[in-house]
């Protein structure tokens, strides 16, 4: 049976509004009808499908508000459109306010819609913290009919904080496998100048505090004290400033390539030898997937997700955070051992194929949807 879709999430730059829009062109492929319900069209939303519709979310400022109410025209638009679509299921990204603004929607449409809410960590591991967010949080989970979590880590931690009283199943990320995989762009090395006793060390992030980027140029800066090699830095956000100032103070300019916000990003990665995300809280770690995917060995911090992601001593490293001898160590290791970063490359690409495959997961969301469905 075809279903009506509602997906809502943050469709800027960020692995929740990267993977709800995944989702929907896959779901899509498969024959169902997608209404992204979103405040922007997803990024990734790059091409025609005839089965896709965007409806636009907009949060008027007016004057009597100090902020304009997203939430509400959210909920609204999520009713009009369950309504006059006939939505069979709406998942939403993020508990609040996604979770929460559907549950009222819901009840606004007076229509029996599933709500299915999948949490992608920040709602969680940073939100959840705030006593005045809890209970929204809880509510927002204990209301949706399904509610998933995009690592086994993020539902423990999920119970520990929130204390919610509902079961949450874990469905794990994946990437589009056709996108990302190893292509010809070996051309980019010479733009870049790189040369080709080079290695090439990547980093992609929000720049955010907790993605601790410092960590990254100080291991970066101690790996290239002993092996040539260059950084890419791909992204931009808050901590840029105190980034440059730290590469600068370092004397490694020249071995620092900045790159800003990039798309096509498979490109970037076919010519890296090592990720390295050194992250403080990471629930998942996609941009490790997606290298991974391309055949990129991951050196990451042993926290949230990343280990279901990175397997010690198997497709990658795992290190405690802050710990930036051992990463430094780990990297000369592996980038000077061409048997080993082989035999990992290898492993990152099963691992990949085998643990999270995209046909695997999007069925796995679909059941969901059919499973709720069948309950009436
Ligand atoms: O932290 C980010 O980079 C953005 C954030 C988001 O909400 O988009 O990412 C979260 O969701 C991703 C997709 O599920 C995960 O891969 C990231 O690990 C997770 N970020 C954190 O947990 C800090």
């Amino acid at each position: 049976m075809k279903l009506k879709i509602g997906i809502t999430c943050y469709p800027t730059v960020g692995g929740s509004g990267v993977i709800a829009t995944e989702l929907g062109k896959l779901l899509a492929e498969k024959g169902h009808d997608i209404h992204f319900i979103t405040s922007s069209m997803p990024f990734r939303l790059n091409r025609m499908y005839h089965n896709i519709f965007f409806h636009q979310v907009e949060a008027n400022q007016y004057s009597v508000f100090q902020y304009p109410p997203y939430d509400i025209a959210l909920a609204s638009k999520m009713a009009e459109i369950t309504k006059r679509e006939k939505l069979d299921v709406l998942h939403v990204h993020y508990a609040i306010p996604h979770a929460v603004c559907a549950i009222l929607a819901k009840q606004m449409s007076g229509e029996n819609v599933k709500i299915v809410t999948t949490l992608h960590g920040t709602d969680i591991t940073v939100l959840g913290y705030d006593p005045s967010l809890k209970g929204a949080i809880r509510f927002g989970i204990e209301k949706s009919d399904a509610v998933t979590a995009v690592s086994k880590s993020l539902v423990d931690q999920t119970y520990e904080l929130i204390q919610p009283n509902k079961s949450i199943h874990t469905v794990y990320n994946f990437i589009d496998e056709r996108v990302y995989k190893s292509v010809e762009s070996s051309h980019l090395k010479e733009e870049y100048g790189i040369q080709d006793h080079e290695k090439v060390i990547i980093h992609v992030s929000n720049f955010r505090n907790v993605k601790r980027v410092p960590d990254v140029v100080k291991a970066f800066h101690e790996i290239s004290r002993h092996i040539p090699a260059k950084l890419l830095l791909v992204g931009d956000g808050p901590e840029m400033t105190i980034v440059c100032k730290l590469v600068s103070e370092l004397n490694i300019e020249k071995q620092v390539i900045f790159l800003g916000k990039q798309d096509n990003l498979e490109e970037l990665y076919s010519i890296s030898d090592l990720m390295l995300l050194l992250s403080e809280k990471e629930s998942f770690g996609l941009v490790a997937l997606e290298a991974m995917a391309c055949g990129v060995p991951c050196i990451a911090t042993k926290v949230g997700g990343i280990p279901e992601v990175v397997e010690e001593g198997v497709n990658g490293y795992l290190c405690p955070l802050g710990d930036i001898e051992t990463v430094a160590t780990r990297a000369i290791e592996l980038l000077t051992d061409p048997k080993r970063h082989q035999q990992f490359s290898l492993q990152s690409i099963q691992t990949v194929r085998k643990k999270f495959h995209s046909e695997q997961i999007v069925s796995k969301y679909e059941r969901l949807y059919y499973e709720l469905l069948q309950k009436e």
